[in-house]
């Protein structure tokens, strides 16, 4: 028996992609009988299998208490099985055969929040990548798709038993039990099953599909969150009409079901008509949830939608085709996000992900290609790299090919592979096939790791009246991937007349043939260039317009032709990639901030007026944590945090009465429309936190009235903010009032913890007072994420006494919760970059914490980090 040479059950082990085998034994059908009980749950389950390659039986299980295993209704004795701690494997098995377990299972005492676990007083199941072992013996592979039927048991003080599919059946057991059957027709992979069992309320719809399917909707939470529920409703309506409108793809079952929950390792999970959410990601309501919030329960609801299709219906052949899904998934949401408010915006807040955590993991320790070669634990590849960069790739093609090849090519992938299980090659060939372009070339961008940087150099020929840039692109080595090739980077580019500010109509024979008018090159060489001609005078030229490839450019631009496209560029992404780019120079290499500032004074009354979110992030200053990420070695956290208040500073004062007069012309109140409120909010927030820098007592009050005043939380705590983070005399009344306020709304009491944590001059002691108070709670990932995201928002701090905390934290989690510990490392992954004395010493507390690590997750991200 060879059970070493598949890659699935080597315990404890790197596992490669090269060693993929098919599974053993598919499954026909599956059977659960679930019965929770306080102190354990049961679980029994019958699978029909039938063999489909050579090899042992091998079902996957941990932490199962074994009571009895059963092949074609014959008890096993342990003579006929092999059993370990990850895995049970079956000897002399017949080529069909109905297989029995029963196993108890503790979800009253799991923390990992993994498989199936209590949550406060609610049963719920998180099952990707590998939780369903924990459930019950299985092949619990991505490739072994199943039909399910779930009797699901429980004493009726739980009253809701929901398990995925249609309710068949439900009844008494006996006076103080109950069950319900659920029956899921749709094929699926273990990772999507989901059941749910507690004391929740519901708020239901329904929607009728473009196919006539009149389908109910349903969302779950305790009663007094009913009422912030509607904004996700309305949200998940939308995503049903947007993927049938832009995909063709409409919803296949009766019934789709969303369950809020308050302990969740991450946002939300796509269960088949079965999504178990964070509650941060599906409540919303202004009066408690700020726009940012609103925003991305949107997103989110959306994107676990999406997954119907782009992952459920057709799944990842094994987990190393991650991206598959989620890069496709990413890449829908971002689009329908683009349809719900400004699309500049969507594009600039999504590339600052990108950039502050995608190019970062990219260029350390952790980088690794979209779709990695090998793994030690899949929790851990569930990065920025496999979301965000995946969703670049995808969005690159979908550019290239333009609105009706893209979708020729993504109709021709749900053709081709509904039903299955299958990989990135997959999807890159029904994309090409159906839209008539070759894209293999951009399998490379899947399998290469690292951010390619682009250089760009610009010639101008007055006698020729021509234009030519020159492109060059380079991958940093990587030992583990020696074999670097060129990759496939569409430029998009706009060349302006410096005179008047207007765009000149291009003229090249070098440009994608389908993309000429709106200037799009697609680079794909170690070198090339492209010739403009009828250029009557030197131009500014605009690069990578939107953002149209994930590379880091470099190009000379002055600061004069970066003031200019703030001006003048009419894509919004690159006007505000030319504020950064401006901001960059000034902040990292001393250049003069009057360009910026002039050009502010120019642009900015206009833009307020008309695109009042965008103006708010025209007004971005990169964040201490960006800048450090562009800084690689002798990083000072405390020098850049100064240089960085400097700016704001100098701009607050040159910009003079701007920032007071705006504030007092905004009335977020009065505007109907959601979108332009929000824009309204961001820049009031702005202008106070710019009014801010003043210290003085009449901003103070105006924050004060702010604060009070509104009964929006995105105003409450813009001016919260203010308020505490530059100590005014208000501040400790404003916490206490908030405090009283939201102390029973969790979501917004994060934000309470997270303001503090986030103080620019935090001191230990403070820290630790969040950390032992009495709402702070190591069971709910959410609260850890609010202080720590507060503490790491703040490099200084999170560098200096925030590392002891954040090597504890990981220790404790490491037993406890070790996705979420694994995580919280991953933040400490450049130590490297710091100046010394700090590097030494944060190099210290990860190598005295290493003994002391068990858990595959945390192991891996520690070793990662300490081979940088
Ligand atoms: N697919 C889930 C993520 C599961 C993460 C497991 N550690 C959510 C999503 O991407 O939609
Ligand atoms: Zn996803």
């Amino acid at each position: 028996m060879n059970i070493a040479a598949n890659p699935v059950v080597q315990a404890d082990e790197t596992v490669y992609l090269k060693d993929y085998q098919k599974p053993t034994y598919l499954v026909e059908s599956v059977h659960l009988d679930i019965q929770v009980f306080d102190d354990y749950t049961i679980v029994n389950s019958v699978l029909h299998m039938q063999r489909q390659a050579e090899g042992p039986l091998v079902l996957l299980g941990r932490e199962l208490e074994l009571k009895c295993v059963k092949i074609n209704d014959d008890v096993l004795s342990e003579a006929q099985y092999q059993l370990d701690t990850e895995q049970l494997v079956i000897l002399n098995t017949p080529e069909k055969l109905k297989l029995e377990t029963s196993v108890h299972i503790h979800p009253e005492t799991n923390t990992m929040l993994e498989g199936l676990y209590k949550a406060g007083d609610l049963f719920v199941t998180q099952n990707e990548p590998e939780g369903f072992r924990k459930i019950t013996f299985y092949p619990d592979r991505p490739d072994v798709l199943s039909v399910f039927t779930t009797r699901v048991e429980a004493d009726k003080k739980y009253p809701i038993l929901l398990a995925n599919g249609n309710l068949l059946e439900k009844g008494e057991v006996n006076a103080t039990r109950h069950y319900a059957i659920w029956e899921d027709p749709t094929k699926k992979p273990a990772y999507l099953f989901a059941c749910v069992v507690g004391d929740l309320a519901v708020l239901k719809d329904h929607y009728v599909t473009s196919e006539g399917r009149d389908v109910a909707l349903e969302i779950y939470a305790i009663e007094k969150d009913i009422p912030k529920c509607h904004i996700a409703m309305e949200a998940l309506k939308h995503s049903m009409r947007w993927d049938e409108e832009h995909y063709g793809l409409p919803y296949d079952l009766d019934n789709y079901m969303i369950v809020a929950v308050s302990q969740f390792n991450m946002g939300a999970m796509e269960n088949k008509g079965l999504n178990i959410f964070n509650t941060a990601c599906v409540l919303a309501d202004e009066e408690y949830t700020t726009d940012g919030a609103i925003m991305r329960v949107q997103s989110v609801i959306a994107h676990e939608y999406f997954h119907n299709w782009t992952g459920n219906r057709i799944t990842c052949r094994d987990w190393f085709q991650l991206c598959l899904k989620e890069g496709l998934t990413v890449f829908r949401d971002q689009s329908f996000s683009e349809d719900l408010q400004s699309a500049a915006v969507q594009r600039i807040d999504d590339v600052s992900v990108l950039k502050s955590h995608q190019f970062p993991e990219d260029a350390g320790p952790l980088s690794h290609p979209p779709r990695p070669d090998h793994f030690v634990e899949i929790n851990n590849f569930y990065t920025a790299t496999v979301y965000e960069k995946g969703a670049e790739i995808n969005r690159m093609m979908a550019t290239l090919l333009g609105k009706a090849k893209y979708r020729a090519g993504t109709d021709e992938y749900f053709r081709r592979h509904d039903g299955q299980a299958v990989t990135v090659e997959d999807w890159i060939t029904s994309l090409s096939a159906g839209s008539g372009v070759d894209l293999s070339a951009f399998l490379r961008w899947y399998n290469q790791p690292g951010t390619p940087t682009l250089h760009v150099h610009a010639d101008y020929d007055a006698t020729a009246k021509t234009y030519q840039l020159s492109f060059k692109q380079s991958l940093k080595a990587n030992a583990k991937y020696p074999d670097l090739k060129a990759v496939p980077i569409p430029v998009a580019v706009a060349l302006f007349n410096p005179n008047t500010g207007e765009q000149y109509t291009l003229h090249s024979s070098d440009l994608f043939e389908n993309h000429v008018q709106d200037g799009m090159y697609l680079f794909d060489q170690d070198e090339a260039s492209i010739v403009f001609t009828d250029v009557a005078q030197a131009p500014v030229v605009s690069l990578l317009r939107n953002f149209s490839a994930p590379v880091n450019l470099v190009f000379d631009y002055s600061d004069d032709a970066l003031a200019f496209l703030i001006q003048h560029e009419t894509n919004g992404f690159n006007q505000w990639q030319a504020t950064q780019t401006l901001l960059e120079r000034i902040l990292l290499n001393g250049h003069a901030a009057q360009s910026y500032i002039d050009a502010l004074k120019h642009t900015l009354p206009a833009v307020v007026k008309k695109d009042p979110l965008l103006a708010s992030r025209l007004l971005d200053v990169p964040s201490e944590n960006y800048l450090a990420s562009l800084i690689d070695n002798n990083y000072s956290p405390e020098h850049v945090k100064a240089i960085r208040s400097q700016l704001i500073q100098t701009v607050a004062e040159a910009m003079g009465e701007f920032w007071k007069d705006t504030y007092k012309s905004l009335d977020p109140a009065k505007q109907s429309e959601f979108s332009q409120a929000m824009g309204e909010r961001a820049l009031k927030n702005i202008m106070l936190s710019y009014m801010a820098t003043q210290k003085d007592k009449e901003v103070f009050d105006l924050a004060f009235a702010q604060f009070s005043d509104s009964k929006n939380i995105t105003e409450r705590l813009g001016a919260l903010k203010v308020l505490v983070w530059y100590d005014a005399p208000q501040a400790t009344d404003a916490l206490a009032t908030f405090y009283t306020r939201f102390k029973d709304e969790p979501l917004a009491l994060d934000q309470w913890f997270m303001i503090q944590a986030a103080h620019p001059n935090l001191t230990e002691a403070q820290l630790k007072a969040l950390a032992t108070h009495p709402d702070y709670d190591l069971g709910t990932p959410n609260r850890i994420r609010a202080v720590i995201g507060g503490l790491n928002s703040r490099p200084v701090n999170a560098w200096s006494f925030g590392v002891q905390h954040a090597v504890e934290l990981a220790k404790y989690l490491d037993e406890k919760n070790p996705i979420i510990g694994s995580r919280l490392l991953q933040a400490l992954s450049r130590w490297y970059t710091l100046a010394e004395p700090k590097r030494s010493e944060v190099l210290q507390a990860l190598k005295d914490v290493q003994p002391s690590i068990r858990s595959k997750n945390v192991s891996e991200t520690l070793s990662s980090i300490l081979n940088a």
